[in-house]
């Protein structure tokens, strides 16, 4: 007997609803949910394989505890007295910093890790955090902040309405999209072409979305901040800046005028190897266009300027009235968006509040490069305690990180490692406690985080799609128990953290006169929330004090949790909408247009335009059927083209004398490999392209199927101080690199 239930995707940013299909205990098939009011139906092969992800037998399904020296399995009360009993004594032997968190990309896919690490961080109080920010999206959020007063305030393309879209280092035809969530990308792409519009893309790869395009630069690597700072050089010298409606909400453009005037065309050209008259015609298209978005992503980000060119992307649209307009690119609104407050001077961004104790990187919006997590574990210095014990929750820093090998030493030298993750991988297996989420199929789902994202407002949840199996703890519950042991409250009842949140969130909406529930009583507020669990009260609490909320009975047409399972396909919520001034949180009240620091940061690009380093570069990759380090373990999703090439210029091929599938030795600043060459024009002369995540050959992984094609560490080339100044991201793009045939 099988039955379906729906189930949103995890596996991207991009959620599509699916259909699953169910036998017994067991997904047996997943298809895109026609009804769906996002996705429509829309599905991708890994959406597809859903059920060979969630039933990978490789999974843990109970914990682990170290016992001299073995893993061996656990029941979850035994687990939890060995966390607590492994980082209580550091922290308050050596203090809160002592105790480091590593917070993974899966965080940003699972309710768990929307609702509880911000929990975890408050009580915890150590500056010692390092997420996979800042090896991905940390220059996007440093320059919104920048900007917009908001790190969290990033505008996603009009994707649908636009007539132009300039997008910059994405490969959505691969990736599915990122900082901009949307079903089927690869569809609205391809409806903007049928509709008149034009696509152009930057990338030094010739890739299935550049295959797409109206025109393809295949720019030199690293170099975007330049070719934007240039275009945006242009418009002014054209006379081509039109503000539009946004006019009165910006500050600083005589200045921003003032200190780009000396990136002509002419003085990027040869750095990006992008003529003069296509940067000129790149600009022109662009402020000709009835609406325009630009947009940028990993290669935009990972790379030395991340900050500049993430902040000369919103230059661009700003430039061009293209911010905050229909066509151009919006920022959504969630419907767990805290209520917007009254426009008006705000607290603004600060960056550098504290340093990293080795190397004195700044923090960024509470955080420490993952760059240099190594180095605050396995340095010792006079300024405070190294690192002693880590948290790591949906993180495999060990291949997602620069230097894995020091990375993977530095794990194996703490005194505790707790790991909360379904595998034993190469980072979980340094842990002295394994604590396995359940797999999707029995987790709730709703996004968190991208429907901040989103190219439409819309909101979905669902309900676990199968119940907990006997042995199994929800995620949500494993993560309240964690902040419970790792902060001395160890044994409490879980549900505890979520009474906390909601006593605290209720007591400061009704203080707050912007709030619908303002002068209301919270514990009858509290007592009125309804769900079946601890995270759905809260969902529905965030839901009733959100934009689109009943208020708790101030609008009764508003939504709540109950209404949001009434419609299990999802509720639209409309097109974006011009959203300004309402997202701005700078000091000033406007979009401030040239901040200090990046002000302070355009020498080093000034610097850049003479540098062209002579030998080859590196730059990633992704496949559709694989994401990040955690998805070769499912055959399906491997094989084929799926595999851990270098991709190299038949130019480049011939001068070094490689042929197709013959090894080729890689060599970086953080060590070498050797990789089998896939001869291919899709990369430009110059540059070579490994895909990220594999190295799936350290001794005590559980990951059966993922040990049989293990791959190299394109990390590995890497020796973790490059970095971008301003968001300390780490470069993992456009590296200098050394290659030689391989005997
Ligand atoms: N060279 C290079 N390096 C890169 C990149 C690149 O483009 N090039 N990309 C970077 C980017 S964008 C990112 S986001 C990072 C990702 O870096 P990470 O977040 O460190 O890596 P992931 O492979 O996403 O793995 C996350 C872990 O989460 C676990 N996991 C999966 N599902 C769940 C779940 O439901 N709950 C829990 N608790 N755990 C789960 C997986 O088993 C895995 O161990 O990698 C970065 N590294
Ligand atoms: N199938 C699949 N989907 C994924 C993931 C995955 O691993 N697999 N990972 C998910 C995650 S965590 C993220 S963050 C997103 C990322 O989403 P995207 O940013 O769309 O990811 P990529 O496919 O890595 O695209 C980056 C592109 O930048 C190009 N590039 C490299 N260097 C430069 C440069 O200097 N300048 C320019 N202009 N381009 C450059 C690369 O050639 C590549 O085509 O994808 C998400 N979706
Ligand atoms: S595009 Fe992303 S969210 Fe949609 S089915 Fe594929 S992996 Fe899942
Ligand atoms: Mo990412």
């Amino acid at each position: 007997m099988s039955r379906t239930a729906l189930r949103i995707c995890p596996l991207c940013e991009a959620t599509c609803g699916l259909t699953l299909t169910i036998e017994g205990s067991r997904v047996t098939g997943a298809r895109g949910d026609g009804e769906d009011v996002f996705s429509k139906g829309f599905v991708c092969p890994k959406g597809a394989a859903f059920g060979a992800v969630d039933g990978d037998p490789d999974r843990l399904r109970t914990p682990l505890v170290r016992e001299n020296g073995r893993l061996r399995e656990a029941g979850w009360e035994e687990a939890f007295d060995a966390v607590a009993a492994g980082l209580r004594p550091v922290v308050e032997r050596y203090g809160p910093d002592a105790l480091g968190v590593v917070l993974g990309n899966p965080n940003v896919h699972t309710m768990a890790g929307a609702l509880y690490p911000p929990v975890l961080l408050g009580a915890l109080r150590t500056r010692s955090l390092f997420t996979a920010s800042t090896v991905d999206q940390m220059p996007k959020h440093v320059s919104s902040g920048l900007l917009f007063g908001d790190a969290h305030a990033i505008a996603v393309p009009d994707l649908d309405r636009t007539d132009h879209l300039l997008l910059i280092g994405a490969n959505p035809l691969e990736s599915n999209g990122s900082l901009c969530t949307a079903p089927d990308f690869p569809g609205r792409l391809k409806a903007l072409r049928a509709r008149g519009g034009h696509l152009t893309v930057v990338d030094p790869r010739r890739t299935r979305t550049a295959r797409l395009a109206d025109r393809h630069v295949a720019i030199r690597p690293g170099t975007d901040a330049l070719l934007l700072a240039a275009m945006a050089q242009v418009l002014f010298t054209e006379g081509l800046v039109d503000l539009g409606g946004l006019a009165p909400h910006v500050e600083g453009i005589e200045e921003l005028r003032a200190a780009l005037g000396d990136f002509t065309p002419e003085s990027v050209t040869a750095a990006c190897d992008v003529e003069a008259d296509e940067i000129r015609a790149l600009a022109r298209e662009l402020a000709a266009a009835r609406t325009a978005a630009v947009y940028a992503r990993i290669g935009s980000c990972t790379v030395p300027h991340g900050t500049l060119a993430s902040w000369l992307v919103d230059v661009l649209n700003i430039l061009t009235g293209n911010l905050d307009r229909p066509g151009g690119v919006l920022f959504p609104l969630a419907a767990t968006a805290r209520t917007p407050r009254p426009p008006g001077p705000g607290h603004g961004f600060a960056l550098g509040r504290w340093h990293s104790r080795v190397r004195r990187h700044p923090e960024a919006k509470g955080e420490l490069p993952l760059a240099a997590l190594a180095e605050e574990i396995d340095t010792a210095t006079e300024e405070g305690e190294p690192i002693r014990a880590l948290i790591v929750v949906a993180a495999n820093p060990v291949l997602s990180a620069p230097d894995g090998n020091r990375l993977d030493k530095a794990l194996g030298s703490l005194d505790f490692l707790v790991s909360v993750d379904p595998y034993l991988n190469e980072t979980s297996r340094h842990a002295h406690v394994v604590l396995p989420p359940p797999p999707p199929s029995q987790s709730p789902h709703h996004d968190f985080a991208f429907n901040a994202f989103a190219v439409r407002n819309q909101v979905r949840y669902t309900r676990p799609a199968i119940p907990l199996e006997p042995g199994r703890m929800a995620e949500t519950e494993i993560l309240a128990r964690l902040t419970l042991a790792a902060t001395g409250m160890h044994g409490a009842d879980p549900g505890a953290v979520d009474a906390m949140v909601v006593e605290q969130a209720l007591g400061k909406a009704v203080r707050d006169p912007g709030s619908p529930v303002y002068g209301r009583d919270p514990g009858e507020l509290a007592a009125s929330l309804t769900g079946g669990t601890g995270p759905e009260r809260r969902l529905d609490m965030m839901l009733r004090l959100g934009p689109y909320g009943d208020g708790f009975g101030a609008r009764p047409d508003g939504l709540t949790l109950a209404v949001l399972l009434a419609h299990p396909h999802g509720i639209d919520l409309g097109p974006l909408r011009p959203r300004l001034p309402g997202p701005l949180k700078t000091r000033s009240g406007k979009v401030e247009l040239l901040p200090a620091p990046i002000a302070a940061d355009l020498p080093r690009l000034r610097a850049a335009r003479d540098e062209r380093p002579a030998g080859p570069v590196l730059v990633g990759r992704r496949h559709l059927r694989s994401n990040n380090s955690w998805m070769h373990n499912v055959p399906v999703l491997t094989g084929g083209s799926n595999r851990c090439t270098l991709h190299v210029h038949p130019e480049d091929a011939a001068r070094l004398g490689i042929r197709d599938g013959a090894r080729v030795r890689v060599k970086g600043a953080g060590g070498e490999l050797v990789a089998p060459a896939e001869i291919t024009d899709a990369v430009r002369p110059g540059v070579v392209s490994l895909p990220h995540g594999w190295g799936h050959d350290r001794p005590g992984a559980r990951l059966a199927h993922a040990a049989t094609t293990p791959g190299v560490n394109v990390n590995q080339l890497l020796d973790g101080t490059l970095l971008d100044p301003l968001s300390g991201n780490a470069v993992l793009n456009g590296i200098p690199v050394e290659l030689a045939a391989a005997p």
